[in-house]
């Protein structure tokens, strides 16, 4: 039986640019992504949002929207990651490398795909036009991707 459990991710997206971290240890390290984690007991989705962004990033934000909802199967995992991921475009503070991540912004036309999670180049389209989606990604190791399904929402 799989059982699931909740984590978060926030991307900030201005018109012309996304702020990514470098994850610097521990699950994804190596890899650029948005801030984010596992929610804890007693606090709710959007909650853990902000808390791991100001965590990990250093930002404040007024306002998450919603937009999308992955799960990820790991073969051999019986524990599904189900990834609630939000967006906002404005932001308060300046960002700041932590322990876990080392944000830079990238300029939209050039996301760093090759270094981000393989499953992230299938939705960031959707996340970038502001389209809502639901998605589910098996994933062989850290780099296979072996089936998956992607389709927009009208709300997450
Ligand atoms: O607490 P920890 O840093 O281990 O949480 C994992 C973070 O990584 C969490 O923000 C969710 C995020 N994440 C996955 N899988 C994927 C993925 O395939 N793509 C992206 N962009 N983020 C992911 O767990």
């Amino acid at each position: 039986m799989f059982t699931n459990k909740l984590f978060t991710l926030v991307l900030v997206v201005q018109p012309q640019r996304v702020l990514l971290g470098m994850k610097k240890r521990g699950f994804g390290a190596g890899r650029w992504n948005g801030f984010g984690g596992k929610v804890q007991a007693g606090e709710t989705i959007e909650q853990a949002a902000h808390r791991e962004l100001l965590e990990e990033s250093g930002l404040t934000v007024d306002n998450l929207q919603k937009i999308g909802q992955i799960t990820f199967e790991f073969v051999g995992n019986s524990e599904l990651m189900e990834v609630h991921i939000f967006r906002t475009d404005s932001f308060h503070g300046e960002p700041t490398e932590s322990d876990e991540m080392r944000p830079q912004w990238f300029q939209l036309d050039q996301v760093p795909f090759s270094h981000m999670w393989p499953d992230d180049v299938y939705w960031f389209p959707l996340l970038l036009q502001k389209k809502s989606f639901q998605g589910y990604f098996k994933f062989q190791g850290l780099d296979t991707i072996l089936e998956y399904t992607l389709r927009q929402v009208e709300e997450v």
